[in-house]
This record gives structure tokens, sequence and C-alpha cells, in this order.
């Protein structure tokens, strides 16, 4: 429950040591909720890291203490010394210094802002949680993006669409006057890896959570998460005008449609002040959206965004949207709709782009959109729960999969022109940037379902803050914090993590495979044909599977897809000699017999794919049950037996596909795959 802020007593006794000299006494400075907070959250620290807190003093006496408050409140003296690094920070950055006072040393954790403050001693917290040495220290840090911000895809009747961690943690039924505690620990855990937002409300969206009767229940929310630094969104059904203001038509362009979104917005204001603003989902997948009145992204988006301005608030309007008139390659929709709007949005909107083509595959090569909006803000949307990942039954550590993502060069703006550049707004000066993670928090005990599924919730956060750090460092952390820092347990089950990645991917799509998972609900192989009606939502669609060969061939010889992204990058994907393998199948159809890199036929090399992702599972077992005696019992059984059912569907997964496809090769599997039982 406590995720990674277990502040498990340190082991080290010289680590202790040098912590109980170095932190004497705490000062803190202000009296905001803010600052009330991160006192309170370094006394538990203390407490919990050390046995004792040091002395809480009301100023600066004696040395080696804790000097924490934001700028203002710092007497001359430490804003002098301090003075170079508020140069280097933003508003929601923070420093960590060790100064010399005096003549006397002392620590100081310090920002712009309280919220800013409260980053410092949680990122001050993870330095004593993960044993590092707190002599000399000199940090100056600040988020890259300005939305970070989570994506609840949370009903009002409290169903999670793609929840696998239980019931949403709104309990709209006891709000607003019953503040449940939990609401509390999300707003500290997301403020501790300096997640700034939420959007409480599926985007498949009621519209009746923009009733008074509701609003004044997402305002008790919002005052909750305030001192932490965290806005509340909801997510706008295009259609609400009609459905709760009576009117007969949600078109954009007709006036009282407009002025009913103005009127809504200054409602939503005067209860919460600093709510951020809309996510929208509009014409894609049955919902509503201006194109319903002959009219586009650009006319609903710029609305919506007028009516949030003069309270400063966003619009993040979707681009995932795909329609059943052109089936022809569905990866090509997005781009192909929204690309020809570069520069016709509102300065408050911003596009929140999904990171592949498709559908949050194991493995997608990222969407053609990045980059390829120079003067309009884009923002990522990941999703952290594991829809086509295993649910929170297989141990995915996602981080992975996201960097990958973000280290992509687009070649938009030439070579470096990485989708993190297009995210944190450098590569064409955005002022308005942001990640969203589709969130994997639901009420059971563990928040998320799978223990090691926390990671991925942490590991989105730290991406948010900062798109260029190594998905290693961060996986570091998180054991650190949340199990042990032992190195016997430290290292191999790290790299189980990072590997756990590549293993979902080997055992469910390898080589470009994508969307071969049952339909509907996505969890399980399912290549097969299915009865649904839309040809895009059949499994078959995307594999082609045929007696000549498999793929979908997206390239100048088929759907063309690859036209979609900057020349350099269109030439590699185009050419099968130069196509990363990992996206083979992506784009290309090849024969059964096509030679791979390694010189196996691809339907050999295939199956050995499958083979190995089977193995990499029996490996993260092996590592696992050697953890036993680092942790407590209760996690360690959960996780073994998770890891189990995944070994077990990863065969599943391996024999279903391998079956399947041999129905078309007609050739035998290879030596060193094993055979279905
Ligand atoms: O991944 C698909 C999901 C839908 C989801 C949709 C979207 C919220 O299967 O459940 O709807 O994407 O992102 O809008």
């Amino acid at each position: 429950y406590k995720l990674w802020m277990q502040y498990n007593t340190v082991a080290d006794s010289t680590v202790v040591l040098e912590y109980k000299n170095n932190l004497k006494g705490v000062v803190v400075l202000g009296n905001s909720e803010t600052i009330r907070i991160a006192e309170k959250e370094l006394k538990t620290g203390f407490l919990d890291m050390l046995g004792n807190i040091p002395e809480i003093k009301s100023d600066i006496k004696g040395e080696n203490n804790l000097i924490v408050g934001s700028q203002s409140n710092l007497n001359a003296e430490i804003k002098k010394e301090l003075r170079s690094d508020f140069d280097k920070i933003n508003n929601e950055g923070f420093i960590i210094k060790s100064i010399s006072l005096k003549n006397k040393r002392q620590i100081v954790i310090t920002g712009k802002n309280d919220v800013a403050v409260l980053y410092g001693v949680f990122h001050f917290l993870r330095i004593l949680q993960t044993n590092k040495s707190v002599k000399n220290l000199h940090i100056t840090d600040s988020p890259k993006t300005n939305i970070r911000i989570l994506n609840h895809w949370d009903n009002l009747d409290r169903t999670v669409e793609r929840g696998y961690a239980g019931f949403s943690l709104w309990n709209w039924q006891k709000l607003p006057d019953f503040i449940d505690q939990r609401y509390i620990d999300y707003a500290r855990a997301n403020a501790s890896i300096g997640i700034n937002g939420t959007v409480l409300t599926n985007v498949n969206a009621n519209a009746l959570i923009l009733t008074p009767q509701y609003l004044e229940k997402v305002e008790a929310l919002a005052n909750v998460f305030r001192p932490y630094g965290i806005k509340v969104y909801l997510t706008a059904r295009f259609s609400a005008p009609i459905e709760i203001g009576n009117l007969k038509t949600a078109d954009p362009k007709d006036p009282e449609v407009i002025n009913w979104w103005k009127n809504k917005s200054a409602e939503i204001y005067k209860r919460i002040p600093d709510f951020g603003g809309f996510l929208v989902k509009a014409n894609s997948e049955g919902q509503p959206g201006p194109q319903n009145y002959g009219r586009d992204h650009v006319d609903g988006a710029n609305m919506l965004a007028d009516a949030v301005a003069p309270f400063g608030g966003v619009i993040m309007w979707r681009a995932f949207v795909y329609s059943e008139h052109d089936a022809n390659d569905r990866a090509k929709q997005a781009y192909a709709e929204f690309q020809p709007y570069d520069g016709k949005f509102k300065e408050n909107v911003i596009v929140q782009v999904k990171n592949g083509a498709i559908d949050f595959q194991p493995r997608e090569p990222f969407h053609p959109l990045f980059g390829a909006m120079p003067k309009t803000p884009i923002m990522m949307e990941f999703q952290i729960t594991q829809e086509y990942l295993g649910f929170s039954t297989h141990l995915v550590f996602l981080p992975k999969l996201f960097q990958e993502v973000l280290e992509a060069d687009t070649y938009q703006k030439g070579k470096g022109s990485t989708v993190a550049k297009v995210v944190d707004g450098t590569l064409y000066q955005n002022k308005l940037t942001g990640i969203a993670g589709v969130a994997n928090i639901g009420n059971d005990l563990n928040w998320t379902g799978h223990p090691f599924a926390q990671a991925n919730w942490y590991g989105f956060g730290r991406l948010a803050w900062n798109p260029y750090l190594d998905s290693e460092t961060i996986a570091d952390e998180w054991l650190r914090s949340t199990f042990s820092n032992d190195e016997n347990f430290i290292k191999p089950v790290k790299k189980i993590m990072i590997e756990s990645r590549e293993a979902v991917v080997n055992y469910m799509t390898p080589l470009g495979l994508h969307h071969i998972m049952d339909t509907g609900h996505h969890y399980g192989p399912g290549p097969w044909v299915s009865n649904l009606s839309r040809p895009e939502w059949n499994p078959t669609y995307y594999h082609k599977a045929g007696k000549n060969g498999i793929g979908f061939d997206r390239s100048k010889t088929g759907t063309n897809a690859t036209a979609q992204y900057a020349t350099e990058v269109e030439k590699l994907f185009d050419n099968l000699e130069t196509c990363p393998e990992k996206d083979l199948l992506w784009f290309h159809h090849v024969s059964w017999d096509y030679k791979l890199k390694n010189g196996q036929t691809l339907w050999n090399g295939l199956a050995l794919k499958y083979q190995e992702g089977v193995n990499q599972v029996a490996t993260m077992q092996n590592v696992w049950n050697q953890a036993e005696k680092y942790i407590d019992s209760e996690r360690f059984n959960e996780v073994q037996m998770l890891l189990e059912i995944q070994h077990k569907e990863a065969k599943w997964w391996r024999d279903a596909c391998l079956l399947y496809f041999q129905q078309f090769s007609g050739k035998e599997l290879s030596a060193g795959v094993e055979k279905p039982t």
C-alpha cells in the first residue's frame, strides 16, 4: 500500500551515521498547507528510516541543519548564496544544496514556490531511501514538461475502462463530504514523482460529471489535491449541451452552444479557480464530436479553448481517431486527419497523441505525428494500464517501452529530432508541453493489481518530469524505495525488470506483429478471424498471414504509411534491408522463407522468438525465487504466483500463435521450440 514510499530503516550503519551527523536539525520556513505537508513527510521519512526525528527548529541555529523553504522565505545570505542556482530552475524546479553559512555547514532545499520545495523534499527523501550520500549536495532539477498528467478512464459508476486494479478510487457516492484517506495518499504519491495533473474521468465521457451535483464532488477532490500541486481536469463530452443543457445541438458554431460552454467553464472555475481544463475524445469510436455537425476538430477544440481561456485553462484534444469508412490502413488516419490542421489551433490547445499509430501495443514504431506539426503543441499519451500487455497479471516494466519511443528520432528537423524533444517543446520552441499516462490505479490494496505495476506509475511520473531519464535508473530507484537496498536483490531483479518488456514482445507479438490479442478484452492470444463487424477490429487485418507469408505491407508497395514519416525514416522503414527487424512485420509482408539477419527463415525466427519469450519468463521466475530472503513474504508470494501465471500464459501465447500461423506456413517447428502440449 505504501508504494515507493516505504521509508525502510537504513540498514548500513555507516550510512546512518553520515545521515545523523549531517542532519542534526530541521528548519522549516513558511506556513502554507504545502509546507506543512513537506514537514510531515520529512518527519515520517526520518522516523521510519533513521529511527528519530532531528530537532525541529524555528530558526537557523547551530550547524548541519536542513533548511526547507521557498525563495521568498530564505534570508538574504542564503538567497545570495543560491542566486545562480535560482537562475537555473523554472517555477517548478528545486535546489538541494550544501552551503556554508558563517562557516557553518547547512543543507538547503528550496524552489520558487512551496510546491517546488515539496518536490525537493521528496527528492531529498529519495536520496535517503536509496542510501546515497548527503555530503556536498548540489542539485538543481526542473521538470521539462508543463503538464504531467494521469488520465483516469474512470466511469461514474466506479468501473474503470481497461482498469485491472479494482474499482475507481473516486467514491462519488460519498463525496463531497467524505474524504477518503486514499485521495490524500494518491496526491502524495503523485507529488513525490512530480505529477501535477489528473483527469478524473473517462475519455468515453459521461456529461453528468459537468452537472452541479458532480462538480461539487470534483471541487472537494480539487481541494485535497491542490496543496500537492495537482490540478484537476475533466473529460468533456462533446454532446453535453444537448444531454445536460437542454439544447437541440452541440454544433461548435452555434451561438447558444458556444455560450453554454462559456457559462459551464465559468461555473467550474468559480468552484475550482485552478481547474486545469478539458480532455476531449471526439469523433472516435462512436464518441460525439464536431464532425456530427459538419465541423472539424479545429472548430471543436477552438470553441472549447475560448471557453476556458479567460481562466487559464487548456484543452487536450486527442488525435486517436480512426473511422470505419477508410479501412485501408488504420495506422494512417490520425496523421491524415490532423497534420493538415497544423497552426490552426488556439494557443491553449494541445493535441494529445498516443505513442504509436495503432493502439498501445507491446511495441509500435513512434507515431508519425510527432515532429510533423511544428506549429502545434503535441503531447504524448502513454498507457500505463496494461490493456494489451497482460493486464495486471504480467510483469512488464513499461519505462523501457516509454524510453524507446522518447528516444526515437523523427528526423523532422534533421538528425536528433527525437520524440522527447517534440514532447518537451525544445524542437519547435512550444510553450505548452505535456505527457499523459492512462492510469493503472484502482482501489486494490496495492493500488495497481501487480506489485510491479507500481513501477510503471512511478516510472511514468519520472519520465514525465524528465523524458531523458534512463529506465535502468528508474528501476533502480524504484526497487530501492519499494523493496530493499541490498545489492544481491537489486542487481538481478533490476535485470529482469529491464528485460521484461522484450519478453512480452517476444511471447506476444515478435518481429513487428501487432493487435493479435483476443478481440474486445485484449487478453491472451487471438490471431484468428473474429466475428466483429469492422474489418480493423479483426486480428487477421493486422497480420495478414497467408500461404505466401505474413505481415502488413505499409511500404510504398502497400498502404504507403511510411510516407507519413520524414524522408530519412520513411526510407529506413520502407526498405526491407534497413527496416529494423523488430518492426519488420509492421511495415512489410514477407514470405515464410524470408531470411532474417541471423540466417534463420522467418518462420523459424518467429518460432524462436516466441520460445525466447517463454524462456525469459522462466528466467524471471528463477531470479524471483532467489529474492525471497530480501523482502516480505506477502509481496514475495504475490509476485511468485503472478509469474507462474505469466509463464503459463507465455506458453499459451506461443502455442496458440504458432499453431495458428503454422496452417499457413505449412512448416515444422524448428529445433529449440517446445512442442505444444
Ligand atoms: O485502446 C483503446 C481502448 C478503448 C479506449 C480507446 C481510447 C477509452 O480499447 O477502451 O477507450 O482506446 O483510447 O480512446
